[in-house]
């Protein structure tokens, strides 16, 4: 049986796009969850189960084969599911979203860096800096052209829930707990993600958590 490694469900966007992906594969797992930066961390994630990712979280191991990096590990998935589950099957679709997963993956770095995930709460609403805004304002793009040109009637980017609304769930995340400002067509998106099952599963398990870790739960100051 495939074997998921994550961190804390309050704070480890990386660990959710992996987590969405298990559950989008519809293949058994095991999940395994980590409690990420306490003291015991620096010796858990040398262990050899954490060892291929360099001690990073989501990992994927299927048997003796480990897979790390969200982008790896959803490709991983759609291999073993016969890529019908996660990119659309449209050519021009699915460059599209390719696209937009791997931007997400290398960028938005002022937004993620000023609005850390944390599932558990909703902070006084923040007032963006002019770098947190222009990431905004891209994503709210990116999203109003995948769901006007390939959206139909579905309420995810590409219709159905797939890739791109894997890679993007951490940022709807971010957009409810920071209450980012974020266009109409936006916010019906973040409500879709926000309504969809594994993310209330999610969302849930996280509450159920013990572990704090106070850099992620400080009310971000206006502009930060
Ligand atoms: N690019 C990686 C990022 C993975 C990542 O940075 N995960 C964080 C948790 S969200 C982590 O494992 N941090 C632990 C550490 O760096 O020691 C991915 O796509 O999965």
């Amino acid at each position: 049986m495939l074997k998921l490694i994550i961190g804390n469900k309050a704070y480890s966007s990386w660990s959710l796009r992996g987590w969405l992906a298990a559950k989008q594969s519809g293949l058994p797992f095991e999940e395994v969850v980590v409690s990420l930066y306490d003291a015991a961390w620096p010796e858990r994630k040398a262990q050899p189960d954490l060892a291929p990712s360099a001690g990073k979280v989501p990992i994927l191991w299927n048997g003796g084969t480990a897979v790390w990096e969200s982008i790896a590990i959803i490709d991983h998935l759609d291999d073993l599911t016969g890529g019908t589950r996660f990119w659309p099957q449209d050519l021009a679709a699915r460059g599209l979203a390719r696209s937009m997963a791997a931007e997400m993956h290398a960028g938005f770095v002022a937004l993620r860096r000023a609005c850390p995930m944390n599932t558990r709460r909703i902070f006084d609403a923040v007032s963006p800096s002019s770098e947190v805004a222009d990431n905004l304002a891209r994503i709210a793009q990116l999203w109003a052209q995948a769901r006007a040109d390939y959206g139909g009637s579905g309420d995810f980017l590409f219709g159905a829930f797939g890739a791109a609304d894997i890679m993007y769930a951490p940022v709807v995340s971010r957009i409810v707990s920071y209450q980012l400002p974020v266009p109409a067509h936006a916010r019906a998106y973040v409500d879709a993600i926000m309504a969809h099952r594994w993310m209330q599963d999610w969302i849930a398990a996280a509450q159920e958590e013990d572990w704090v870790l106070d850099q992620y739960e400080a009310q971000p100051v206006a502009g930060d």
